[in-house]
């Protein structure tokens, strides 16, 4: 009972000091109130997804400049198709720019399949202040000045330090950049659309992904994993199911299999006849061609022969020798195997990653024009095989 009766008073004590001071009362419920909100407002914007974080930083921009790295591949160009789509139907407008040139058969057949329309840089002036949005690497690189982009976002799936001011999504063990902005779309519950076959980069409709996005974002998985089955995770896997009921397959099969020159096959061919094969190591020297990408497309083809696993192959325009060598041996870095096969040759150039490399040297030069006294065709064959086995 003597509970009872202190609550009572407890009761007539608040009562009494809330009529004494309303202002101080109504304080304090406003700061509760407002801590309550913040509460909320803290939780929800914990639990955003990255592709809505993405959207609405985006959105806060008038312009923005989605820089593809350069020489751009499929994965690469869908990914900006992607941040275009983004904030399509907002009152954000992208420009989709790339440095260097998109000249592979599979890259050009990408752009005029899905009849795009990129932009071109020379160099840092070209971006022009805008925000800038990297995808598919995450420090902007390849033309003139590129050392100063600061991104406000990166998107990628490749090791590095690069990140962006505001938004940073960098997703190493995913197989594709396409696969991080499929599961965006997906997070937004963006709907799929069949509007037309190819897309219309300046008008998207908003909220949608539009077919030939979807299909190229498959296709931009698709060539950067070997079609899943190679380096590629469960994402990977998870991303193309969903992309799956928005693509068109015939589409798809246009982008995937264009019409090769008939020059590349005929290099090919050449590289195959003359290969001089010392296993695990190839060397084929093709002669004069005229389309310069024929060659590193042989090194393909060479590398796939079994039993090798590093390859060079030569050939010539227009008194340049070019070089292109490719290895899925951990023994040989062929970048480093190339830049030591030409380090002594006046002009020349080489030089790559573990896997691909390439290089270009001044035939007169070779010849014994300048300083050195010349390399044959012989002595630069015999270099590569000690360079590929490490002796040189
Ligand atoms: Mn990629």
């Amino acid at each position: 009972m003597t509970r009872v009766a202190a609550g009572g008073l407890q009761v007539d004590a608040a009562a009494a000091f809330a009529s004494e001071n309303p202002l101080l009362v109504a304080g304090v419920v406003v700061a509760l109130l407002a801590l309550l909100g913040a509460g909320v407002w803290l939780r929800r914007y914990l639990s955003r997804t990255p592709g809505e974080r993405l959207h609405r930083m985006l959105t806060d921009y008038d312009r923005i400049a989605v820089l593809m790295h350069p020489n751009p591949d499929p994965d690469a160009m869908a990914s900006a198709l992607a941040v275009n789509q983004l904030v399509a139907g907002t009152d954000t407008s992208a420009s989709l720019l790339y440095p260097g040139e998109i000249r592979r058969p599979e890259n050009r057949a990408f752009q005029t399949v899905l009849d795009l329309d990129f932009d071109h840089i020379e160099t840092v002036n070209d971006i022009n202040g805008e925000a800038v949005v990297l995808v598919d690497h995450n420090t902007a690189r390849g033309f003139p000045g590129a050392e100063e982009v600061e991104p406000v976002a990166v998107i990628d799936h490749h090791p590095g330090n690069g990140s962006g001011t505001e938004f940073t999504d960098i997703r190493s063990d995913y197989g594709a950049c396409a696969t991080i902005f499929a599961s965006y779309f997906n997070q937004l519950e963006f709907e799929f659309s069949d509007t037309g076959e190819s897309i219309d980069i300046d008008a998207a409709p908003a909220e949608t992904i539009p077919c030939a996005l979807a299909t190229g974002l498959m296709y931009g998985i698709q060539s950067d994993t070997r079609s899943l089955t190679n380096g590629c995770e469960s994402e990977d896997f998870a991303a193309a199911a969903f992309l799956y009921d928005g693509m068109d397959s015939d589409l798809l099969n246009r982008i995937a299999n264009p019409q090769v020159d008939a020059e590349v096959l005929d290099v090919k061919s050449r590289a195959i006849g003359e290969r001089e094969v010392r296993a695990p190591y190839a060397f084929s020297d093709v002669g004069e061609v005229s389309n310069t990408d024929a060659i590193p497309q042989a090194a393909d083809e060479l590398e796939t022969l079994e039993g090798v696993s590093a390859v060079v192959v030569v050939g010539e325009k227009k008194g340049t020798m070019r070089i292109a060598g490719r290895s899925r041996d951990d023994r040989v870095h062929i970048g480093r195997a190339i830049e030591a096969v030409v380090d002594d040759i006046p002009m020349a150039e080489g030089g790559g990653h573990a896997r691909m490399g390439g290089g270009k040297v001044p035939v007169e030069h070779m010849a014994g024009l300048g300083p050195s006294n010349g390399v044959s065709r012989e002595d630069f064959r015999e270099r590569v095989f000690d360079a590929m086995s490490g002796e040189l």
